[in-house]
């Protein structure tokens, strides 16, 4: 199977920020450096210069030259990069180039919403749909949903939240990562210089419902979630209150396409983990915080509920969900708490400064230990997470504390900085098989983040640069000259495995959103369609834009919510 993958000059097809690194690949026989041309739309060569030789790139097997075009930085749109007789897909230079993408990326979630009707006027007709999962036959949940036999003897209504991903589950730990990032990409408006105080992420700046109500959009999409989460707790007086259950989800795997609304399984929840009910406790604190400007009310039933779950977790430490639970919706198994337990201590630290969550941080395994490894962010891996925010959230910390923290997020970036050079495609990671795993492309956006946090922490402009480039990749400055986000670039992703956005297989569907994020190429070929057609594939080629590979092309909460966050970042960047 050979992808046609177009003309052999790789640019970011969306563009590149004017004060901004402007960096490409190109793929060639030549060994020698070439000369390469920067055209304006009109055709008239405006920049050029000789590109950089760098033999064979590991994670694509190509022969590639790169090419540096920075020091050009005058706006514009239709340019175009001619080297080795080819020339590339066309791309602007402008400094609102992330300002779409912050908000489309984010919209991807009201769409994704599960318990409430689409509303076409807000997001477009083709997206309109009745609520999904509202006991509404044939749907059997989420007002009354049961346990899985043996787990516990009493129903939940759990509905609203989000839908996982391409199917209709709703997963506790990896709706905990999500809502955590949509929350921080707000709560960085809040300290990061080059934010301009949140204007950006205001009331009134999604397509949402709740827009105007005087609540920051990004906080009432975060809601949706957090209601869903706190729904999932078990209720005082029950067998281990307090704790979460990990996931709910339909009793079979469905096929798709298939409308939530039109679900006919049973759906049941699983039984309570401590995973789980430490991802409800970090982010009903971080929600305790970050609410009580807005609905006081409801900071004060998030952070009631952050101590009750951390509280059951500590009482119930090793409840782990088995990787065999996995029929009729991911397993999301984990064997390794202690990265929650200190994820949940920061974030509850951070909102109530009490001594005991700081005691408890203190002598985590986490605590000094190098977090941010290849992959150090997921649902599995969340210490990250808790030491971001203990790196930029204002608190009490001692100074020493606060000052070796920040070293450790700057110590992370320089490496991904060191990987990025290394890397012909600019990328922060290495090229080895190891690194394109299911997912990958939302852990290449979080290694991002880490250097974006770098930025906001030291101002330096290397860290912004990097950041800027692992976008690059991501908007189709690789191997398949592909961009993995959906309306975004010449040749994006557009079939990403969804049963709500069935267009490749029924014309009368849409495609998924503009905005969103499919999961990108992974080494493991992990579905029986990739497995298939992609078998001996190197790194970078192990993808396919099909709704038949779930582990390669699905979209994802958790990869939408980075691509979320890197694109506030990058938005606010625009004008630096
Ligand atoms: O994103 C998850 C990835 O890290 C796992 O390797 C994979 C297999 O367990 O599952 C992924 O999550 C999927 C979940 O199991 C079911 N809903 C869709 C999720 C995204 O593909």
């Amino acid at each position: 199977y050979e992808p046609d993958t177009g003309p052999r000059v790789r640019v970011n097809q969306v563009g590149y920020l004017p004060s901004g690194p402007k960096n490409a690949t190109v793929v060639t026989e030549a060994t020698t450096p070439l000369t390469w041309q920067l055209r304006s739309a009109a055709g008239s060569v405006v920049a050029s210069g000789q590109s950089t030789p760098r033999g064979v790139d590991d994670a694509s097997g190509q022969n590639v030259q790169t090419i540096d075009f920075s020091s050009y930085r005058t706006a514009g749109t239709g340019y175009t990069l001619v080297a080795d007789g080819e020339t590339s897909h066309p791309f602007d230079i402008s400094a609102d180039l992330y300002d779409q993408l912050r908000s489309d990326a984010l919209q991807f979630f009201y769409i994704q919403r599960s318990g409430i009707a689409i509303d076409g006027d807000l997001v477009g007709a083709e997206y309109a749909r009745p609520a999904g999962h509202l006991g509404v036959a044939p749907n059997k949940g989420d007002t009354s949903v049961p346990c899985q036999p043996g787990v516990c003897d009493y129903s939940l209504d759990v509905r609203g939240g989000w839908y996982d991903a391409g199917d209709h589950g709703k997963y506790v730990v990896n709706g905990g990562i999500a809502t955590y990032q949509l929350l921080n990409t707000f709560e960085r408006t809040k300290t990061a210089a080059s934010a301009g105080g949140g204007a950006a992420l205001g009331d009134a700046t999604l397509r949402v419902p709740e827009r105007g109500n005087g609540t920051p959009d990004i906080l009432d999409e975060a809601r949706w979630e957090l209601e869903f989460l706190l729904r999932m707790q078990v209720p005082a007086g029950r067998p281990l209150a307090g704790m979460a259950h990990h996931k709910i989800h339909d009793v079979n795997w469905t096929g798709l396409p298939l409308a939530p609304e039109d679900d006919p399984e049973r759906r049941e929840l699983h039984a309570p983990s401590t995973a789980a009910t430490l991802n409800l406790a970090a982010t009903a604190a971080q929600c305790a915080r970050l609410f009580a400007p807005y609905d006081a009310a409801f900071a004060t039933r998030c952070g009631t509920a952050a101590k009750t779950a951390y509280a059951a977790a500590k009482a119930n430490p090793t409840r782990y969900a088995p990787a065999s639970d996995s029929t009729g919706g991911g397993a999301y198994d984990d064997t390794d708490v202690t990265d929650e337990f200190y994820w949940a201590a920061a974030e509850l630290y951070l909102t109530t400064g009490e001594q005991a969550y700081l005691t408890d941080l203190s002598t985590s395994p986490h605590h000094t230990a190098d977090i941010f490894g290849a992959r150090g962010f997921g649902w599995q891996g969340v210490a990250a997470l808790g030491r971001l925010d203990l790196a930029t959230v204002p608190s009490g910390l001692p100074a020493a504390e606060k000052t070796r923290i920040r070293a450790s997020v700057t110590a992370a970036a320089d490496r991904h900085l060191t990987e990025l050079r290394n890397q012909a495609y600019g990328l922060p990671m290495p090229g080895d098989p190891d690194s394109y795993f299911w997912g990958g492309n939302g852990n290449i956006i979080n290694n991002a983040v880490v250097l974006a946090t770098a930025y906001d922490l030291t101002g330096e402009a290397t860290y912004r640069d990097g950041a800027v480039q692992a976008m690059d990749y991501l908007l189709g400055r690789n191997a398949l000259n592909m961009s993995y986000v959906t309306g975004y670039g010449e040749q994006a992703a557009k079939n990403q495995h969804s049963r709500i956005f069935g267009n490749q297989i029924d014309p009368e569907l849409p495609n998924p959103p503009a905005g969103s994020l499919a999961g990108g190429p992974n080494a493991a070929l992990q579905d029986p369609f990739a497995a298939q057609l992609l078998a001996g594939c190197k790194p970078m080629f192990c993808f396919v834009d099909d709704i038949n590979s779930y582990s390669t092309n699905e979209v994802a909460i958790n990869w939408n919510s980075a691509l979320t966050w890197i694109a506030s970042f990058l938005a606010d960047q625009g004008d630096g």
